[in-house]
């Protein structure tokens, strides 16, 4: 079982420079050092706790997310170097390159999704199935039902039809 991707991928997908869906490792590269300068706000090439929890929030979608600045300060000395941010992106980018190209596609970036309760939630299949049935025959709740015996009709006459058409053919 693979680990849920994270909000990370959001940020490397809208690294796809040419918008082809693709997020190449060169167009990564770009990205992360466009990434940087927004955690390096005060241009003075270090990275407070504060600086990434600020910009986790905006570019992550919460200041809490990973990788957070744990994550990103490899020497443990409480600051992030531009060195150390940029490692840490680029194993992330290795992370969600699950075959290994060097590029990222959709189906790497995806969220995985959230694990839904077995039950009926919102009525469960049941109303699936009846607004389906319903689809076909218009306004009107009795229309499904009545649609699909008109459906019957004429597939039986259409049958019949080919049935003499068959027949005439002897
Ligand atoms: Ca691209
Ligand atoms: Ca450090
Ligand atoms: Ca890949």
């Amino acid at each position: 079982m693979s680990a849920p991707t994270g909000p990370v991928a959001l940020l490397f997908a809208i690294m796809d420079h040419d918008f082809d869906r693709v997020v190449l490792s060169d167009e990564a590269v770009v990205g992360i050092d466009a990434e940087w300068l927004r955690v390096d706000s005060g241009e003075d090439q270090l990275a407070t706790a504060h600086d990434i929890a600020d910009w986790a929030e905006i570019s992550l979608g919460q200041a809490i997310a990973l990788p957070n600045h744990m994550s990103f300060d490899f020497d443990l000395d409480d600051e992030v170097t531009e060195n150390e941010f940029k490692d840490r992106m680029r194993h992330e980018f290795d992370k969600l390159d699950k075959n290994d190209d060097k590029q990222l596609i959709r189906s790497e970036l995806v969220l995985e999704p959230p694990v839904r309760p077995v039950g009926r939630a919102f009525g469960g299949q049941d109303s699936w199935g009846s607004d389906r049935s319903k689809g076909g025959g218009g306004p009107g709740g009795r229309g499904g039902g009545r649609t699909a015996v008109a459906v019957a009709v004429k597939d039986q006459a259409a049958d019949s039809m080919g049935l003499m058409a068959s027949l005439q053919t002897f």
